[in-house]
């Protein structure tokens, strides 16, 4: 199995702490760029973006995925120097934050810079394909590896949507990724793998990876998924970016349903409260009253692995 226990209790290493996954957290994005496909150019001056980082954090994320490059379908690559440059303000001015940082990036010098600075994890949208190395700074450092299928690039994924079987496919794929990564020396609990929602997929292969979410979460890693505002929902309910909140929700739910343990989002606070509803009917159904736990916990000394 690769998720790690304390007692019988599932979590996600990210550095020094690890998240817990009793039950299922959000991370909670925010984008430092000119064009996101949903709130591209809203928090691009640090000022606000670190204040939308804190908001992030109060809302109830337990941890906040900072992007500095779009990989909307046809977007650009950006130069790692302006990646940085984006990133780096951002990053300092949010040092303090209680919760762990991701840094969403595939090139090994910016996720470098990124540790460096404090991120705890990265989330690599090419789970590999851009930058193997990304596996050795995680196994060298301890951070959080997310590793997300995306056929193709943002230019061309969503050119050919079609597969024979869209879960086994992503499933293979990712489970060739994590075995790199430990390959390269990460520990099993420091891996999450992410079927990658709107990479290279139609509104069916969206919607079946959802459904079948269940045999992604059978590798044992924890599940990181993003259906967030994102344009399958859009086609689904004929409805632009800024309309999709309950509908990424709804999502979100049903993926939670399916064994995700982290949902990355752009609306915390309605996700949350969805959470936290179905959590306590869920809890009295079981019977369970257990008391709140902290979801993010410090690691005990020289517990590396
Ligand atoms: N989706 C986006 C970006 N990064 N990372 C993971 N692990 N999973 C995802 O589903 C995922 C991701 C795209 O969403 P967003 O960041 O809002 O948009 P953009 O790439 O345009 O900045």
């Amino acid at each position: 199995m690769g998720l790690s226990t304390v007692g019988a209790a599932r979590v996600w290493r990210v550095g020094d702490r690890e998240i817990s996954l009793e039950t299922p957290v959000i991370a909670g994005i925010l984008n430092v760029t000119p064009d996101s496909f949903s709130d591209g150019g809203r928090f691009e001056q640090p000022v606000k973006a670190i204040a939308r980082g804190r908001k992030i954090a109060e809302e109830g994320a337990v941890i906040l995925d900072i992007g500095a490059e779009s990989t909307r379908p046809g977007a650009d690559p950006v130069p790692a120097d302006e990646e940085w440059a984006r990133l780096e303000p951002v990053l300092l001015g949010l040092r303090d934050l209680p919760i762990p940082i991701s840094v969403d990036t595939h090139k090994l010098e910016v996720a470098e810079r990124a540790v460096d600075a404090g991120a705890a994890a990265i989330n690599d949208v090419t789970a590999l394909r851009a930058e193997p190395a990304l596996a050795g700074l995680a196994a060298r450092t301890g951070v959080g590896l997310v590793l997300m299928h995306m056929r193709g690039t943002p230019r061309t994924m969503q050119l050919d949507t079609a597969y024979r079987d869209v879960t086994a496919e992503v499933r293979g794929t990712l489970d060739d990724a994590r075995r790199a990564a430990l390959d390269a020396g990460c520990e099993p609990g420091q891996i999450a793998l992410d079927p990658g929602l709107g990479f290279g997929k139609s509104l069916v292969g969206n919607l079946e990876l959802l459904a079948r979410l269940d045999e992604i979460a059978s590798l044992g890693a924890p599940v990181w998924v993003g259906p967030s505002r994102k344009s399958f929902l859009g086609t689904l309910l004929d409805l632009g970016p800024a309309e999709r909140v309950t509908a990424s929700v709804a999502a979100c739910l049903a993926a939670a349903r399916r064994g995700a343990d982290v949902l990355r989002v752009h609306d915390v606070r309605d996700t949350r409260q969805a959470l936290e509803v179905t959590r306590a009917i869920d809890a009295r159904r079981a019977g369970d009253v257990r008391g709140e736990r902290p979801l993010i916990r410090p690691r005990a000394a020289g517990d590396r692995g």
